[in-house]
């Protein structure tokens, strides 16, 4: 199956995964509900749950397995469509588009964006602990701590605070990578290593996917810097040349936009050397590797 074939399927999975998981839009807190069933289905790309059920696949090649994956894939959707929503509040970001649509709070006002943010981040938790048949408890827990750990104050809200407090800065290179690591690349990584626990990876198969997805995790925030510079704002489906207007270091701010290029190709190569002893099972992760790297939004 080439690329495309292989993300629109995993997409349509996905989404009718995340559709029969979240709550319905019924009974006293249905405008709550709303709001957050509007930015989990007003698009989204779907890239972190399919990296970890890939990095599923690449382990096992047992469905039941991999479909006990699904409750984990879309409670990490659920945290990244919660950091979208708060991330375009007025007090962070302030964007009116996300998606190609009106954001959270353009639509439902800041309060509701607030706290759907809240209910997309609190019910993730709910679905990663709910049992599972094909998912021992001890794989369950592991997964938790590591998502919790990823999304957290060392991971993505610790990274955007770094971003946001050194707004207008100068800062360090090696500072631009610790924001870059935290707070877009260890919520990608963890989405390849949840994949890979959940599927009984042994300590080598763990060990170089969690290389892939930390590579994979840097490379993808370097091509968004990218295409924040180059794509138009249609393209993107949010605001495009925001990091310029707010003062935000960028790796085309740091090395100019072609070698920015090579650094994500390089990344992204790195990633795939990563994965060379596992068996033709991780070609989708392979695939998706370079997909990270021509994305267009
Ligand atoms: C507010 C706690 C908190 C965190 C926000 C993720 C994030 C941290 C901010 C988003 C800002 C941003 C645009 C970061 C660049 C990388 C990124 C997360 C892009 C959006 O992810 P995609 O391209 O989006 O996977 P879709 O819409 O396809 O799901």
């Amino acid at each position: 199956m080439n690329i495309r074939d292989y993300l629109s399927a995993r997409k349509r999975e996905v989404e009718k995964a995340l559709d029969s998981f979240m709550l319905p839009e019924q009974g006293v807190f249905t405008d709550h509900i709303a709001a957050m069933r509007y930015s989990l289905f007003v698009g989204g790309k779907r890239i972190r749950p399919i990296l970890c059920l890939a990095a599923a696949e690449a382990v096992t090649d047992d469905a039941a397995t991999r479909d006990a994956l699904l409750p984990v894939a879309c409670a990490i959707e659920c945290i990244h469509t919660y950091s979208l929503i708060h991330d375009d509040l007025p007090a962070m970001d302030n964007d009116d588009l996300r998606r190609g649509k009106p954001t959270n709070h353009k639509k439902y006002g800041e309060a509701a964006a607030i706290l759907a943010g809240d209910g997309l981040l609190t019910y993730a938790f709910e679905l990663l602990s709910r049992p599972a048949s094909a998912l021992p408890d001890g794989s369950r827990l592991r997964i938790i701590q590591l998502i919790a750990r990823a999304a957290g104050p060392e991971g993505m809200v610790g990274g955007q605070f770094l971003d946001i407090s050194n707004e207008n800065r100068d800062y360090p290179f090696e500072l631009l990578k610790t924001i870059h690591k935290s707070k877009t690349g260890a919520l990608i990584a963890c989405s390849v290593l949840s994949g890979a626990i959940g599927a009984g990876a042994d300590a080598v198969q763990e060990e170089k996917l969690r290389e892939y997805g930390i590579l994979i995790g840097l490379a993808f925030q370097i091509v968004d810097d990218l295409l924040d510079a180059t794509a138009t704002t249609t393209q993107l489906g949010k605001t495009a040349g925001s990091d310029r207007a707010r003062g935000k270091a960028t790796y085309p701010a740091f090395f100019g936009i072609e070698a920015t290029k090579e650094k994500a190709r390089e990344t992204v190569e790195a990633a795939k050397t990563a994965l060379s002893s596992f068996s033709n099972r991780a070609q989708p992760l392979i695939d998706l590797a370079d997909y990270i790297c021509m994305r267009t939004h």
